[in-house]
């Protein structure tokens, strides 16, 4: 899959060159483009936003730099365009697994109060947002798609990882512990310890199945 972001802050993306997500695109899982619009506007002074029209506080995206950055990374519409915008339908996990087993993606940025409304009508198939609270743009946003739809991509996770994930499905994890036995006066609970892996399951389900009672009550109904 080849993913490309259009943003006017290219810099914020080197975030994605670390952990996980950096080794999979140094491995070839996955393609990430990072495409300043600055590079596609007509205006002579490189300005990509103005004064919107009908007044406001703040400034808007102008569609020129916008419209054409698209047609050139994408020419032949091969490519979902995804604009991460506040006004979007929710990121969920089921919409993560459709978008990775999809075709390559375009990611559009916003900045300021957001992108005149004919860039978004005439170069963009859906728009995302990732939860109800307000973020200064688009690029956080971006990052966290490609975080998350990358995971599915083949060879970028370990099998195992995406096996369990399945079967603990609507729970919250189990707690995890790692050595020493012995850390301040608290020791890891005994049974991780025993070597009987059916206790361990069993230990493992009853603390997520209290874990999520607690805190999340709404995934068991
Ligand atoms: C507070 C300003 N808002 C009304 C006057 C509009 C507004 C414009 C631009 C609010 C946020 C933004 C910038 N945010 C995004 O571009 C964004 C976002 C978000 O803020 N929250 C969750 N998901 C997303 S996806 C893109």
């Amino acid at each position: 899959m080849k993913i490309t972001i259009l943003t006017l802050f290219p810099e914020m993306f080197s975030a994605l060159s670390e952990s996980i997500i950096g080794r999979a695109q140094k491995e070839h899982k996955f393609t990430l483009d990072v495409v300043d619009i600055r590079k596609y506007t007509e205006d002579k002074h490189l300005k990509c936003d103005d004064y919107p029209f009908g007044g406001g506080a703040g400034m808007v995206m102008m569609a020129q730099p916008i419209g054409s950055a698209v047609e050139a990374v994408d020419p032949d519409h091969a490519a979902r365009r995804i604009y991460l915008s506040p006004k979007g339908k929710t990121l969920t996990q089921e919409k993560v697994i459709s978008l990775a087993e999809g075709e390559d993606l375009v990611l559009l940025c916003g900045h300021y109060e957001g992108v005149d409304q004919r860039a978004i009508d005439l170069f963009i198939d859906e728009e995302i947002s990732i939860g109800d609270y307000v973020l200064t743009g688009g690029e956080l946003p971006a990052m966290v798609l490609v975080d998350c739809v990358a995971r599915y991509l083949d060879g970028v996770l370990s099998p195992a990882s995406l096996v369990d994930e399945s079967f603990s499905e609507n729970l919250l994890e189990y707690p995890h512990y790692t050595r020493p036995v012995e850390y301040r006066g608290m020791t890891v609970p005994e049974v991780l310890r025993s070597g009987n892996h059916a206790e361990i399951d069993k230990w493992r389900r009853e603390q997520s199945l209290a874990l999520t009672k607690k805190m999340r009550p709404d995934l068991l109904k």
